[in-house]
């Protein structure tokens, strides 16, 4: 079956206007007015498409087609719709337009599933506004209490049940899926580096996924005037935090294993250039594809960080994400590939280094996660990009395993 790159081309047009920073990348924080755009959009098309649609007590959006067989779990297909700052229109929506499209797909050809389809659209897989990342689908897992997203505030202190609440969202809804009305999770996500584009390769089908956790450091000194004090009577927050942040790339290496460590997120406070600075505020991104790894880099970048208390520089770590390393369910993944043997579509195995909402979900139902290819590797940054045709190419991989696991009647 061939997916329609005229509706594919259309939806990615139409999402990619969903941004904060017209020309400067797509940055969609989640509930932000972006995000309503993008909802209000998305919730149109699947009602277009014949789903009953509804939106979860964190703003997940459902589109749901029932199946034959009554009370039976869902083969559930999409991904995430909010973005990095200034990042691209592929990471995420690639994902909830295969969703869109293969539903559209069961339309054209009056599919009747014996197990309902439902396409998704989560919120907060980024972290890009309320920190941490993979909201949506931690929230589905049941990973997430009323009290953790009550006390869970942007930069500005706002909630997520007050962000929720200016949107239209009603936060006291259920978020927790039970897995029982689940029997499966496929989502599309762009691969996000070079390999298949170089292989000229169509479809990557992941088997595992790197283990990530993300690191808050928090470091206080004095604040002083930058002229009048003295060199060695100053607790200078930001020359502690600039030596730490230059060790990491070293401890990454010395770890191998292909442990990476990133600091993306850096706020230096009160920020005034004649001011020393008396806090800083950094991010630590932690991978690896072994937990162990993951777990000796922690200790190591927690030794550092304690190692520079001293002169009146206080130092605190905490952890606002951990997720373990994830081998993906061999019985979808076998599907997967029958599904691209049966188009002629090429395919490798491949592993994730970028994390997922598929690695969340996969401890609470079976998971397939395939790749399409990303122009020069590149992701989160403006140059993000993908031809339609790429992405038609993976949406009818999904769409033959789709309907496989749906056993339409
Ligand atoms: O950070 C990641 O790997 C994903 O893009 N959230
Ligand atoms: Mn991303
Ligand atoms: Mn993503």
């Amino acid at each position: 079956m061939k997916a329609n790159q005229e509706r594919i081309e259309k939806h990615i047009k139409a999402l990619s206007r969903y941004t904060a920073t017209p020309n400067e990348g797509t940055t969609r924080l989640t509930y932000s007015e972006e995000d309503l755009q993008a909802r209000i959009y998305i919730k149109e098309q699947m009602e277009a498409y014949g789903l009953e649609v509804r939106e979860d007590g964190l703003g997940n959006i459902f589109g749901k087609l029932e199946g034959e067989k009554k009370d039976a779990p869902s083969v559930i297909v999409g991904s995430h719709f909010d973005s990095v700052p200034h990042g691209g229109d592929y990471d995420g929506p690639a994902g909830v337009i295969a969703g869109l499209e293969i539903a559209a797909l069961f339309q054209d050809n009056q599919v009747k599933p014996v197990y309902p389809l439902e396409i998704i659209a989560m919120i907060e897989e980024e972290g890009s506004r309320f920190g941490g990342g993979l909201m949506g689908s931690r929230g589905i897992a049941g990973y997430l209490s009323k009290d953790d997203v009550q006390e869970t505030k942007d930069k500005d202190g706002i909630s997520v049940p007050e962000a929720m609440k200016k949107i239209g969202l009603d936060p006291s809804l259920e978020v927790k899926r039970d897995p029982e009305t689940i029997k499966a999770f496929l989502e599309m996500h762009i691969e996000q580096g070079p390999i298949l584009e170089e292989e000229q390769i169509s479809v990557g089908v992941v088997e595992s996924i790197v283990g990530l956790t993300q690191l808050e450091v928090t470091i206080d000194g004095k604040a002083g005037h930058a002229g009048t004090t003295p060199m060695d009577r100053r607790s200078d927050a930001l020359v502690a935090a600039a030596n730490i942040i230059s060790k990491l790339p070293q401890i990454a290496m010395e770890e191998g294993e292909g442990a990476v460590t990133t600091v993306g997120r850096h706020q230096v406070f009160p920020n005034g250039a004649n001011v020393i600075p008396d806090k800083v505020v950094f991010s630590v991104d932690i991978r690896s594809s072994k937990e162990a790894h993951v777990k000796n880099v922690v200790q190591k970048v927690k030794n550092l960080v304690r190692s520079w208390e001293a002169n009146g520089i206080q130092t605190a770590v905490e952890q606002s994400l951990y997720m373990q390393p994830k081998e993906l369910n061999k019985k979808i993944r076998s599907i997967l590939e029958a599904s691209c043997a049966q188009l002629g579509t090429s395919f490798i195995n491949m592993h994730s280094g970028a994390g997922h909402d598929a690695m969340v979900l996969s401890d609470i139902t079976d998971v397939g996660l395939i790749f399409v290819p990303s122009k020069d590797g590149l992701s989160h940054c403006p140059e993000e990009w993908t031809a339609i045709h790429e992405l038609a190419a993976g949406i009818e991989v999904l769409y033959e395993t789709a309907l496989k696991l749906t056993e339409k009647s």
